[in-house]
Protein backbone atom coordinates (compact mmCIF):
# COMPACT_ATOMS: atom_id res chain seq x y z
CA UNK A 1 0.00 0.00 0.00
CA UNK A 2 1.66 3.52 -1.07
CA UNK A 3 0.87 6.15 2.01
CA UNK A 4 1.90 9.12 -0.76
CA UNK A 5 0.03 9.65 -4.08
CA UNK A 6 1.49 13.51 -4.84
CA UNK A 7 3.57 11.69 -7.81
CA UNK A 8 4.46 14.07 -10.96
CA UNK A 9 1.88 12.51 -12.34
CA UNK A 10 -0.86 12.95 -10.07
CA UNK A 11 0.25 16.74 -10.04
CA UNK A 12 -0.62 17.33 -13.59
CA UNK A 13 -3.79 15.37 -13.12
CA UNK A 14 -5.28 17.35 -11.10
CA UNK A 15 -5.76 20.29 -13.87
CA UNK A 16 -9.16 18.28 -15.41
CA UNK A 17 -10.10 16.78 -12.28
CA UNK A 18 -10.39 20.82 -11.38
CA UNK A 19 -11.87 21.38 -14.47
CA UNK A 20 -15.06 18.49 -14.01
CA UNK A 21 -15.28 19.44 -10.10
CA UNK A 22 -15.83 23.32 -11.49
CA UNK A 23 -18.29 22.14 -13.94
CA UNK A 24 -20.39 20.20 -11.33
CA UNK A 25 -20.13 23.21 -8.91
CA UNK A 26 -22.00 25.66 -11.78
CA UNK A 27 -24.63 22.92 -11.77
CA UNK A 28 -25.39 22.57 -8.89
CA UNK A 29 -25.17 26.08 -8.41
CA UNK A 30 -27.51 27.05 -11.47
CA UNK A 31 -29.97 24.34 -10.16
CA UNK A 32 -29.95 26.05 -6.89
CA UNK A 33 -30.68 29.46 -7.55
CA UNK A 34 -33.21 29.05 -10.02
CA UNK A 35 -34.88 27.00 -7.45
CA UNK A 36 -38.22 29.18 -5.88
CA UNK A 37 -36.20 28.85 -2.60
CA UNK A 38 -33.00 29.60 -3.61
CA UNK A 39 -30.80 26.85 -1.92
CA UNK A 40 -26.48 26.43 -1.68
CA UNK A 41 -24.80 23.35 -0.72
CA UNK A 42 -23.21 23.43 2.66
CA UNK A 43 -20.38 22.10 1.35
CA UNK A 44 -19.38 25.27 -0.67
CA UNK A 45 -18.82 26.76 2.91
CA UNK A 46 -15.94 24.62 3.29
CA UNK A 47 -12.49 26.15 1.64
CA UNK A 48 -9.25 27.18 3.43
CA UNK A 49 -10.91 30.48 5.38
CA UNK A 50 -14.26 28.50 5.90
CA UNK A 51 -12.80 25.43 7.24
CA UNK A 52 -10.69 28.14 9.88
CA UNK A 53 -14.20 29.86 10.50
CA UNK A 54 -15.70 26.80 11.49
CA UNK A 55 -12.80 25.63 13.85
CA UNK A 56 -13.51 29.07 15.64
CA UNK A 57 -16.78 27.93 15.78
CA UNK A 58 -16.14 25.01 17.38
CA UNK A 59 -14.28 26.63 20.32
CA UNK A 60 -17.82 29.27 20.70
CA UNK A 61 -19.42 29.24 24.16
CA UNK A 62 -22.91 28.72 22.48
CA UNK A 63 -21.82 25.63 20.15
CA UNK A 64 -22.04 22.75 22.27
CA UNK A 65 -21.92 20.10 19.91
CA UNK A 66 -18.34 19.59 19.13
CA UNK A 67 -16.73 19.70 22.86
CA UNK A 68 -19.80 17.37 23.87
CA UNK A 69 -18.77 14.87 21.05
CA UNK A 70 -15.32 15.36 22.21
CA UNK A 71 -15.71 14.29 25.64
CA UNK A 72 -17.94 11.08 24.46
CA UNK A 73 -15.64 10.30 22.30
CA UNK A 74 -12.66 10.39 25.08
CA UNK A 75 -14.83 8.41 27.73
CA UNK A 76 -16.51 5.46 25.41
CA UNK A 77 -13.51 4.60 22.92
CA UNK A 78 -10.65 3.25 25.32
CA UNK A 79 -13.56 1.17 25.93
CA UNK A 80 -15.47 0.59 22.76
CA UNK A 81 -12.48 0.32 20.19
CA UNK A 82 -10.52 -3.00 21.95
CA UNK A 83 -14.27 -4.26 21.96
CA UNK A 84 -14.56 -3.80 18.32
CA UNK A 85 -11.07 -4.86 17.37
CA UNK A 86 -10.80 -1.92 14.95
CA UNK A 87 -7.77 -1.81 12.66
CA UNK A 88 -8.71 0.74 10.28
CA UNK A 89 -10.78 4.32 10.61
CA UNK A 90 -12.56 5.44 7.66
CA UNK A 91 -13.42 8.87 7.92
CA UNK A 92 -16.04 11.02 6.37
CA UNK A 93 -15.75 14.84 6.25
CA UNK A 94 -12.72 14.91 8.53
CA UNK A 95 -11.60 18.40 8.79
CA UNK A 96 -8.81 18.78 10.98
CA UNK A 97 -8.91 15.42 12.57
CA UNK A 98 -8.88 16.55 16.16
CA UNK A 99 -11.48 14.35 17.19
CA UNK A 100 -10.56 11.44 15.00
CA UNK A 101 -7.56 11.32 17.36
CA UNK A 102 -9.13 10.00 19.87
CA UNK A 103 -10.04 7.04 17.97
CA UNK A 104 -6.84 6.71 16.84
CA UNK A 105 -5.59 6.51 20.24
CA UNK A 106 -8.01 4.25 21.40
CA UNK A 107 -6.68 2.24 18.47
CA UNK A 108 -3.25 2.78 19.08
CA UNK A 109 -3.61 1.81 22.60
CA UNK A 110 -5.24 -1.79 21.72
CA UNK A 111 -1.88 -2.12 19.73
CA UNK A 112 -4.01 -1.98 16.23
CA UNK A 113 -3.48 1.64 14.48
CA UNK A 114 -2.84 0.36 10.84
CA UNK A 115 -4.83 2.65 8.46
CA UNK A 116 -6.60 6.13 8.53
CA UNK A 117 -8.38 7.13 5.70
CA UNK A 118 -9.76 11.05 5.78
CA UNK A 119 -12.33 11.69 3.47
CA UNK A 120 -12.89 15.68 3.20
CA UNK A 121 -13.90 17.93 0.39
CA UNK A 122 -11.12 20.32 1.46
CA UNK A 123 -7.52 19.71 0.28
CA UNK A 124 -5.57 22.28 1.91
CA UNK A 125 -6.97 20.96 5.14
CA UNK A 126 -6.71 17.04 4.54
CA UNK A 127 -2.84 17.21 3.45
CA UNK A 128 -2.34 19.06 6.49
CA UNK A 129 -3.90 16.88 8.73
CA UNK A 130 -2.33 13.58 7.03
CA UNK A 131 1.26 15.46 7.70
CA UNK A 132 0.50 15.87 11.25
CA UNK A 133 -0.82 12.39 11.83
CA UNK A 134 2.16 10.95 10.08
CA UNK A 135 4.54 13.05 12.21
CA UNK A 136 2.35 11.76 15.35
CA UNK A 137 1.57 8.26 14.78
CA UNK A 138 4.19 6.40 13.36
CA UNK A 139 3.87 3.20 11.85
CA UNK A 140 0.06 4.32 10.64
CA UNK A 141 -0.62 4.46 7.07
CA UNK A 142 -2.46 7.82 6.51
CA UNK A 143 -4.23 7.53 3.00
CA UNK A 144 -6.19 10.95 2.80
CA UNK A 145 -9.17 10.92 0.02
CA UNK A 146 -10.34 14.28 -1.64
CA UNK A 147 -13.85 13.27 -1.85
CA UNK A 148 -17.55 14.85 -1.86
CA UNK A 149 -19.03 12.02 -0.01
CA UNK A 150 -22.61 12.99 -0.95
CA UNK A 151 -21.25 11.62 -4.12
CA UNK A 152 -19.12 8.44 -3.57
CA UNK A 153 -17.18 7.00 -1.08
CA UNK A 154 -13.40 5.99 -2.80
CA UNK A 155 -11.36 3.43 -0.45
CA UNK A 156 -7.99 2.08 -0.44
CA UNK A 157 -8.54 -1.18 -2.52
CA UNK A 158 -7.23 -3.28 0.85
CA UNK A 159 -8.17 -2.51 4.10
CA UNK A 160 -7.11 -4.39 7.36
CA UNK A 161 -10.59 -5.41 8.89
CA UNK A 162 -12.38 -4.83 11.09
CA UNK A 163 -13.03 -1.10 10.20
CA UNK A 164 -14.56 1.79 11.77
CA UNK A 165 -16.61 3.99 9.54
CA UNK A 166 -16.94 7.31 11.81
CA UNK A 167 -19.18 10.37 10.52
CA UNK A 168 -18.59 12.44 13.31
CA UNK A 169 -19.58 16.11 14.37
CA UNK A 170 -23.58 15.55 13.40
CA UNK A 171 -22.67 16.63 10.02
CA UNK A 172 -25.27 13.65 9.09
CA UNK A 173 -27.63 16.36 9.63
CA UNK A 174 -26.87 18.35 6.65
CA UNK A 175 -28.29 16.02 4.59
CA UNK A 176 -31.86 15.63 3.99
CA UNK A 177 -33.28 12.66 4.93
CA UNK A 178 -33.19 10.75 1.31
CA UNK A 179 -29.93 12.07 0.76
CA UNK A 180 -28.50 10.95 4.33
CA UNK A 181 -30.52 7.26 3.67
CA UNK A 182 -28.32 6.98 0.61
CA UNK A 183 -25.14 7.96 2.25
CA UNK A 184 -25.73 5.56 4.79
CA UNK A 185 -26.65 2.87 2.19
CA UNK A 186 -23.25 3.46 0.74
CA UNK A 187 -21.25 3.26 3.34
CA UNK A 188 -23.35 -0.11 4.22
CA UNK A 189 -22.37 -1.33 0.93
CA UNK A 190 -18.32 -1.60 1.48
CA UNK A 191 -19.09 -3.09 5.33
CA UNK A 192 -17.56 -6.18 5.87
CA UNK A 193 -19.53 -7.94 8.59
CA UNK A 194 -17.58 -7.22 11.52
CA UNK A 195 -16.94 -3.46 10.02
CA UNK A 196 -19.14 -0.89 12.45
CA UNK A 197 -20.32 2.48 11.44
CA UNK A 198 -20.44 5.49 14.09
CA UNK A 199 -22.48 8.70 13.70
CA UNK A 200 -22.72 11.60 15.78
CA UNK A 201 -25.99 13.33 16.32
CA UNK A 202 -26.87 16.55 17.40
CA UNK A 203 -30.25 16.25 19.54
CA UNK A 204 -33.49 17.62 19.75
CA UNK A 205 -33.30 20.05 22.90
CA UNK A 206 -34.83 23.13 24.01
CA UNK A 207 -35.09 25.75 20.69
CA UNK A 208 -33.74 28.54 22.01
CA UNK A 209 -30.00 26.43 23.17
CA UNK A 210 -29.92 25.13 19.22
CA UNK A 211 -30.65 28.56 18.06
CA UNK A 212 -27.99 29.90 20.05
CA UNK A 213 -25.77 28.07 19.04
CA UNK A 214 -25.74 29.19 15.24
CA UNK A 215 -26.42 32.28 16.07
CA UNK A 216 -23.21 33.64 17.87
CA UNK A 217 -22.52 36.88 19.82
CA UNK A 218 -19.63 37.54 18.05
CA UNK A 219 -20.64 36.85 14.35
CA UNK A 220 -18.48 34.06 13.50
CA UNK A 221 -21.30 31.72 11.89
CA UNK A 222 -22.12 34.67 10.43
CA UNK A 223 -18.90 35.43 8.72
CA UNK A 224 -19.06 31.42 8.00
CA UNK A 225 -22.10 31.60 6.05
CA UNK A 226 -21.51 34.48 4.04
CA UNK A 227 -17.92 33.02 3.38
CA UNK A 228 -19.92 30.89 1.19
CA UNK A 229 -20.21 33.90 -1.42
CA UNK A 230 -16.82 34.17 -1.20
CA UNK A 231 -16.30 30.78 -2.73
CA UNK A 232 -18.34 31.39 -5.22
CA UNK A 233 -16.85 34.52 -6.18
CA UNK A 234 -13.72 32.86 -5.64
CA UNK A 235 -14.25 29.18 -7.55
CA UNK A 236 -16.92 30.33 -10.49
CA UNK A 237 -15.70 34.58 -11.49
CA UNK A 238 -19.14 35.27 -9.61
CA UNK A 239 -19.67 39.27 -8.22
CA UNK A 240 -21.50 38.06 -5.45
CA UNK A 241 -21.17 41.66 -2.37
CA UNK A 242 -21.46 39.76 0.50
CA UNK A 243 -21.90 42.27 2.87
CA UNK A 244 -24.94 42.70 0.91
CA UNK A 245 -26.52 39.29 2.60
CA UNK A 246 -27.54 39.04 6.38
CA UNK A 247 -26.72 36.07 8.38
CA UNK A 248 -30.40 34.29 9.31
CA UNK A 249 -30.84 31.02 11.42
CA UNK A 250 -33.90 29.49 13.23
CA UNK A 251 -34.97 26.14 14.16
CA UNK A 252 -38.02 24.45 11.92
CA UNK A 253 -40.02 22.36 14.67
CA UNK A 254 -41.75 20.64 12.62
CA UNK A 255 -38.75 19.21 10.84
CA UNK A 256 -36.30 19.02 13.72
CA UNK A 257 -33.78 20.94 12.08
CA UNK A 258 -31.70 24.48 11.84
CA UNK A 259 -32.01 26.19 8.74
CA UNK A 260 -29.16 28.67 8.11
CA UNK A 261 -30.00 31.24 4.94
CA UNK A 262 -28.11 34.48 3.52
CA UNK A 263 -30.80 37.60 3.43
CA UNK A 264 -30.64 39.73 0.29
CA UNK A 265 -30.13 43.18 1.87
CA UNK A 266 -31.31 44.96 -0.70
CA UNK A 267 -33.12 44.21 -5.07
CA UNK A 268 -30.09 43.14 -6.69
CA UNK A 269 -28.70 41.82 -9.54
CA UNK A 270 -25.65 39.00 -9.89
CA UNK A 271 -23.74 37.56 -12.55
CA UNK A 272 -21.91 34.71 -12.67
CA UNK A 273 -20.23 33.32 -16.29
CA UNK A 274 -21.99 30.79 -18.11
CA UNK A 275 -25.32 31.53 -15.96
CA UNK A 276 -28.10 33.80 -16.71
CA UNK A 277 -28.07 36.98 -14.28
CA UNK A 278 -29.54 35.94 -11.20
CA UNK A 279 -32.32 38.95 -9.57
CA UNK A 280 -32.39 38.87 -5.76
CA UNK A 281 -36.13 40.85 -4.35
CA UNK A 282 -34.57 42.65 -0.45
CA UNK A 283 -35.43 39.88 1.80
CA UNK A 284 -35.05 37.40 -0.35
CA UNK A 285 -33.14 34.25 1.35
CA UNK A 286 -30.84 31.72 -0.07
CA UNK A 287 -31.10 28.44 2.16
CA UNK A 288 -27.25 27.76 3.19
CA UNK A 289 -27.27 25.20 5.47
CA UNK A 290 -30.25 22.21 7.26
CA UNK A 291 -28.86 20.87 10.47
CA UNK A 292 -31.38 17.97 11.18
CA UNK A 293 -31.42 17.57 15.13
CA UNK A 294 -32.12 13.62 16.54
CA UNK A 295 -33.50 11.80 18.90
CA UNK A 296 -32.66 7.49 18.94
CA UNK A 297 -35.86 6.49 17.29
CA UNK A 298 -34.99 9.15 14.72
CA UNK A 299 -31.79 7.48 14.17
CA UNK A 300 -33.14 3.99 14.45
CA UNK A 301 -35.17 4.95 10.99
CA UNK A 302 -32.44 6.43 9.13
CA UNK A 303 -30.21 3.21 9.96
CA UNK A 304 -33.00 0.42 8.81
CA UNK A 305 -33.69 2.59 5.83
CA UNK A 306 -29.74 1.41 4.87
CA UNK A 307 -30.23 -2.30 6.76
CA UNK A 308 -28.11 -0.98 10.08
CA UNK A 309 -29.50 -1.35 13.63
CA UNK A 310 -28.15 0.28 16.84
CA UNK A 311 -25.71 -1.72 18.17
CA UNK A 312 -24.62 0.93 21.07
CA UNK A 313 -25.97 4.92 22.19
CA UNK A 314 -24.38 6.83 24.38
CA UNK A 315 -25.21 10.41 25.42
CA UNK A 316 -24.16 13.37 27.52
CA UNK A 317 -25.60 13.68 30.93
CA UNK A 318 -27.57 17.06 29.35
CA UNK A 319 -28.79 14.57 26.34
CA UNK A 320 -27.09 17.38 24.07
CA UNK A 321 -25.47 15.12 21.27
CA UNK A 322 -25.10 11.24 21.12
CA UNK A 323 -23.21 8.73 19.64
CA UNK A 324 -24.65 5.61 17.72
CA UNK A 325 -23.05 2.31 16.39
CA UNK A 326 -24.31 0.70 13.76
CA UNK A 327 -24.08 -2.27 12.96
CA UNK A 328 -24.75 -4.44 9.79
CA UNK A 329 -28.95 -5.43 9.93
C1 LIG B 1 -20.26 20.84 10.69
C2 LIG B 1 -22.38 20.44 9.79
C3 LIG B 1 -21.92 19.80 12.03
O1 LIG B 1 -24.45 21.75 11.32
O2 LIG B 1 -23.71 22.40 13.25
C4 LIG B 1 -21.96 25.17 12.39
C5 LIG B 1 -21.91 23.30 10.61
N1 LIG B 1 -23.12 25.48 10.63
N2 LIG B 1 -22.56 26.36 12.50
C6 LIG B 1 -23.53 22.11 12.08
C7 LIG B 1 -22.32 24.61 11.21
C8 LIG B 1 -23.25 26.55 11.44
C9 LIG B 1 -22.10 22.15 11.54
N3 LIG B 1 -21.67 20.83 10.99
Amino acid sequence: MRSHRTTAAARIDRRPAVAVANARMLAEVAAGLSAPQKELPPKYFYDQRGSELFEAITRLPEYYPTRTERALLASWMPDLIPRLGTRSLVELGAGSAEKSRLILDAMRGAGQAELYVPIDVSATFLSLTAAGLRRDYPGLVVEPAIADISEELCLPRRMPRPALYAFLGGTIGNFYPAAAIRLLGRVRGVMAPGDRFLVGVDLRKDWGRIEAAYNDSLGVTAEFNRNMLRVLNHELGADFDPMAFTHRAFYEPVLHRIEMHLVSTRDQQVTIPGLDPIDFAAGETIRTEISCKHDRQSVAQLFAAARLRIEAWRTDAESLFALAVGAPA
